[in-house]
């Protein structure tokens, strides 16, 4: 696929970026290979973070509002380049047409947001206890912020984290997933435009605020293990990060974590049937099942369970299977042939367990044999166990039956990870009750909406094994800030707190 080059230059990656290195880049849209990227040693690794320390010292010194002139900048160089970046990230990760384009949207929506953020990094006043004694908390930089990003979404959860963190005044170092490294490297030359304008708007030498290392499970541990990374932001499976929380606590580092999820979406009797039709169509085989906020369950209650499956049976049967850049296409491929035989040992583990599926056979083998499409399959199960219990990345739909609503809610709990989670209901009660605190246990709870496709004003992230971090939204940007908690006493006297007395 020549594009990918034509794309790669015209924006401006240099071509030995992308060439030469023993890192394969393939498109799994027809398994051709678009790249071959340098793969960073321990030292170049060690080395991106002693210059990404080295900027944030200057860096935690410029005005949040300065700094966030810099992300303004990046934010119009991602509106003038959307349509190239767009289509770079369908021909990598395989993503259809509208996803990628809204990929790079969640990228300039997160700009957009931290530039306003940057005026309001507000830290509370706090009354004290003693007269004459003030108390504050102020927010500061916090130091080199390691993203590692997984290939479902390449460009965009780097940006959220990015921009939060440049604005915040830290200093980023980026190891994205070894399947798609080219938008990373794509990303970085928009940034590092940005960044040269923003200096030369600001008459200063260009800091070296963010910087790709590319490579496979080693440079992610360089990343992890580097004392002067303060804070570590992972995106990926739950066995990363089993594998990246311990040895960052170990040095005490801190962890912003995303993992796996394993979503359901609750239908109740009252729900409109159309609407929760398309919702959970979109979630569960939207971008082909690869995002970790699939809807990867439905809990049907049993009044509608015949009718809601025969309906999801009809349009799953008319979803376009097919090369994502063309139109009209709504799943693409899978990212590669490990995924297909994930999606198929999850199906022979629900056969096995006494499900009913349909579909789930390999697609478009003639015509591409050397990608991985699949037909988006629906599982029905006697009992949510085994591979139900699983988060497999495929377009694998298990649905499930319940009576009454606590038991609904109790079996969309049951499971290890705590992502996302929605409702289909028109009852004021049961909607109340499924966002309630004895309701559902995840980190977004959503009523009439599916489960995937989150925007970016809210904090984003999950419970459970999938890492309890926040990133986004809200007020994310704590996580990538240090406390400080000042006391001022401009009085005379010196009280102690909690009236204890200590003098001679
Ligand atoms: C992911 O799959 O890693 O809610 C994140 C969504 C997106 C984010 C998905 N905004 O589907």
């Amino acid at each position: 696929m020549t594009h990918a080059s034509q794309l790669l230059s015209a924006l401006n990656v240099p071509a030995s970026q992308t060439t030469g290195g023993s890192l394969q880049v393939r498109s799994p849209i027809d398994g051709a290979q678009i790249g071959a990227v340098h793969e960073a040693t321990k030292q170049e690794v060690d080395a991106a973070i002693a210059r990404a320390h080295e900027a944030f010292l200057a860096w935690r010194n410029v005005p949040a509002p300065k700094r966030g002139e810099l992300v303004r900048l990046f934010g119009m160089h991602l509106r003038q380049n959307k349509a190239e970046l767009a289509r770079l990230v369908s021909i990598e990760a395989g993503k259809i047409t509208s996803e990628g384009e809204g990929e790079v949207q969640e990228m300039i929506d997160i700009c957009d947001f931290a530039v306003g953020l940057s005026r309001q990094l507000y830290g509370l006043t706090i009354a004290s206890e003693r007269p004459g004694h003030r108390m504050m908390e102020q927010w500061h930089p916090i130091g080199v912020v390691g993203i590692i990003s997984a290939f479902n979404f390449p460009v965009a959860v780097w940006a959220w984290n990015a921009a939060l963190a440049l604005v915040c005044g830290n200093s980023v170092v980026w190891k994205p997933s070894e399947k798609t490294p080219l938008t990373a490297l794509a990303t970085q030359a928009l940034f590092e435009r940005a960044l040269a304008e923003f200096s030369q708007q600001q008459g200063m030498a260009a800091p070296a605020l963010s910087h790709v290392v590319n490579g496979k499970a080693p440079v992610g541990e360089a990343l992890v293990d580097h004392p002067s990374v303060a804070l570590v932001s992972a995106t990926g499976s739950t066995r990363m990060g089993r594998a990246v929380g311990p040895r960052v606590a170990q040095r005490f580092g801190r962890c912003l974590l995303e993992l796996g999820g394993n979503n359901a979406i609750i239908v109740a009797p009252t729900a409109d049937l159309d609407l929760a039709t398309r919702g959970i169509l979109f979630g569960a085989y939207g971008t082909a099942g690869q995002r970790c906020t699939t809807t990867r369950r439905v809990i049907a209650h049993a009044s509608i369970h015949d009718e809601l499956v025969s309906r999801l049976e009809r349009a799953r049967k008319q979803l376009r299977i097919g090369n994502p850049l063309e139109n009209g296409t709504l799943v693409g491929p899978l990212i590669d042939k490990g995924a297909f035989d994930a999606m198929q040992k999850a199906l022979r583990g629900a056969r096995e367990q006494g499900g009913k599926v349909t579909g789930g056979d390999r697609a478009l083998e003639a015509q591409m044999p050397q990608a991985w499409y699949a037909e988006p399959a629906l599982a029905q199960m006697p009992a949510q166990s085994g591979v139900v219990l699983e988060e497999t990345f495929a377009p694998i739909l298990y649905v499930l039956k319940y009576e009454k609503l606590d038991d609904a809610i109790a079996l969309q709990n049951a499971v290890p990870q705590g992502l996302s989670s929605a409702i289909f209901t028109n009852d004021v009660r049961e909607a109340e009750a499924f966002m309630a605190a004895s309701g559902s246990d995840c980190g977004i709870a959503n009523v009439n909406i599916g489960t995937s496709g989150a925007e970016i004003g809210g904090a984003f992230g999950g419970e459970k094994e999938t890492g309890g971090g926040r990133e986004s939204g809200s007020d994310a940007w704590k996580a990538y800030m240090r406390r400080t908690t000042n006391t001022v006493n401009y009085s005379s006297a010196l009280p102690l707190a909690q009236g204890v007395k200590f003098d001679v």
